[in-house]
């Protein structure tokens, strides 16, 4: 029997010394604005994406132009807390070397977009001297780990963010190559003194991703994720979580092999067990997990095709002893709770919409310029939330007002009387940055939330939070496929509709309609947000009428994400 190939990324990692490849030669070579191939894969784990304009491609095209090539850099931010400090440094930083625009991410990390190769190096210099960083913010790693920002508990959350940072240190890559390349660190001699004790040579099969959420609010959609820790909290104690495992949104249109999957809740284990159990899974997915086919080596497939209880008696093993039985909670919604929230210490916090999750100035809302002027006098810190806003948090009472002040002077303290449907969307980035885009989102999601608005407003529905989010593909990175309603790109001004998602974004939606023009989109929702208005049961969230109007199916956990897909072009396409 011949073993299948391994992957090219496979051969890659290999070869790179630990993800020291050529980078640092790459970044000397001033005769093009790009990197190598290979390095534009290793570069992931330093926390860079090689990027291009799109929008500028025709025209570069035409003047036989190398295309205009740039750099994201991500941010790591475990638990998404940032110090005023922090957010400062940021804010001057997209000045200095991107474009003047911070995007807050729907995993809680900063990216900087629109930075050019030779300034690079001092970018991520600048973001290590401000006590962040972007190593194994992308790659085949341990991602940014989430934790949602819930001023409530305000005690239990302090615990739960150690947890968010402990893992996420635990877990960070162990290679100098990082130092070396960008901080100018001292250089190993050989790269067997820089072992990696987790992950080894080739590191995981793919990227890997941690959250960890306090009930009832599943503000970091836990189910979309490898890995997860349900806080139990009894007594107003922090007991132990819950584990999740093998949640994730990537497919690929055409393509019945590639589907979103919702994580299994597998067990309970106590909180002081929490880093144990993550680096365990991680191992568990880093041996077992497909090293031959990139679109089949998330663990959701590893999970998917062993089985949950396969994984469970797996990783206990690894263990070296059994989870737990799985504890009672009950998530109510993943969206943020906005505007002012005091907490059980008497601090207050405000949580801003933040649309796209991008930080800007535009004529009439200067954000970041406001945003600015509070960093500067805040003695809090600030939360990004999964959902791509802005917690202003932990302000003391006696600070608040001189928030206020600066909220109302920069046109942000009205932020959260937005519609409700407004304040439950998300859209990824995509054009002109995303190399994979294939429709737009971010720029294109708010307009098609403003004729939404109209029907809303028309059968009163202004106060319903339905969530809604706009993605340019279906690698699913603004969670679309646990939304009530979903817009994934197909092409150029066309979208897959899905619906039915569960309201705290814990079951799947369905394709309803695929292909729509971005033109029709109101008018094939509008009847079906009417048809809710007037026939919705006493709080019947709109993805579970959906489903029992017969819009679409209800998807159950192990069902085909694509049973109803039955459209032959979709399928060929
Ligand atoms: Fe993502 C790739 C942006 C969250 C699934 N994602 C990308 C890239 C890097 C495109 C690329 O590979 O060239 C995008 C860069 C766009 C740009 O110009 O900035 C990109 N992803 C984003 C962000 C910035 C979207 C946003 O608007 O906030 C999010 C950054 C999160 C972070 O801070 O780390 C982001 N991506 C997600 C999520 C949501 C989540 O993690 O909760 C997902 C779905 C969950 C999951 O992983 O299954 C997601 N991104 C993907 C995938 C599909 C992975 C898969 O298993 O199939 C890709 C493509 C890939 O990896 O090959 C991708
Ligand atoms: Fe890019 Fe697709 Fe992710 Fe949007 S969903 S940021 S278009 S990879």
């Amino acid at each position: 029997m011949s073993e299948k190939k391994l992957s090219a990324n496979e051969g890659i990692k290999t070869r790179s010394n630990y993800l020291r490849g050529t980078i640092a030669e790459g970044l000397a070579d001033l005769s093009t604005g790009s990197l190598s191939e290979d390095d534009q894969q290793l570069i992931k784990f330093h926390g860079s994406y090689q990027q291009d304009d799109r929008d500028l491609r025709p025209d570069r095209r035409k003047h036989r132009l190398e295309k205009a090539y740039s750099f994201m850099l991500r941010i790591r931010v475990p638990g998404g807390v940032s110090t005023s400090h922090q957010w400062l440094e940021t804010d001057r930083m997209a000045d200095a070397y991107a474009n003047g625009t911070i995007k807050l991410t729907t995993r809680q990390a900063f990216q900087l977009h629109g930075i050019i190769k030779t300034n690079l190096k001092r970018t991520i210099k600048e973001i290590n001297d401000a006590a962040m960083d972007t190593i194994a913010a992308c790659g085949d790693v341990n991602r940014n780990v989430m934790c949602n920002p819930n001023p409530f508990l305000s005690s239990v959350h302090e615990e739960v963010i150690k947890a968010a940072r402990d893992i996420s240190t635990h877990l960070t890559p162990q290679t100098g190559a990082y130092h070396e390349i960008w901080l100018d660190g001292e250089k190993v001699k050989t790269s067997e003194e820089d072992e990696e004790p987790i992950y080894g040579k080739t590191y995981l099969p793919r990227k890997f991703k941690i959250t960890i959420a306090v009930p009832p609010s599943n503000d970091v959609d836990i189910f979309a994720n490898d890995l997860s820790f349900i806080a139990i909290v009894e007594e107003g104690k922090l007991v132990g979580y819950n584990v999740a495992v093998g949640g994730g949104m990537g497919m690929t249109h055409g393509n019945e092999a590639t589907f979103p999957r919702i994580a299994d809740v597998i067990g309970y284990c106590p909180a002081d067990k929490v880093v144990d159990v993550a680096e365990k899974v991680v191992l568990v997915q880093r041996d077992f997990g497909d090293r031959t086919d990139r679109k089949h080596s998330r663990l959701k497939y590893t999970i998917q095709d062993r089985t949950p209880e396969w994984f469970l008696s797996e990783l206990n093993k690894y263990l070296g002893y059994d989870l737990e039985p799985v504890r009672p909670y009950e998530f109510k919604d993943n969206g943020d709770r906005y505007g002012w929230v005091e907490d059980e210490r008497g601090n207050f916090h405000y949580t801003l919409f933040v649309q796209g999750g991008r930080v800007l100035d535009t004529p009439g809302y200067p954000m970041r310029t406001g945003l600015r002027e509070i960093a500067k006098i805040h003695d809090g810190d600030f939360r990004l939330t999964a959902n791509q806003n802005l917690q202003i948090a932990n302000i003391s009472a006696k600070k608040r007002a001189e928030v206020e002040a600066l909220l109302e002077k920069y046109g942000m303290h009205q932020s959260h009387e937005r519609s409700a449907l407004r304040l439950a969307s998300i859209a990824c980035v995509s054009l002109p940055t995303c190399a994979l885009a294939l429709a737009e989102a971010e720029r294109y999601l708010p307009d098609v939330l403003t004729t939404l608005e109209e029907t809303m407003e028309e059968v009163g529905l202004r106060h319903d939070a339905i969530t809604i989010r706009m993605t340019g593909c279906p690698n699913g990175c603004g969670r679309p496929f646990i939304s009530e309603i979903g817009f994934v790109g197909r092409g150029p001004d066309r979208y897959n509709l899905y619906l039915g998602g569960g309201h705290a974004g814990q079951r799947l939606s369905k394709l309803y309609r695929q292909d729509v023009a971005a033109e029709d989109i109101q008018a094939v929702l509008a009847p079906i947000l009417k048809h809710y208005a007037t026939e919705r049961n006493e709080g019947e969230h709109f993805g579970d009428f959906v489903i029992r109007a017969g819009y679409v199916q209800a998807t159950v956990q192990g069902d085909d994400f694509h049973k109803n897909i039955k459209d032959e072009a979709y399928l060929s396409s």
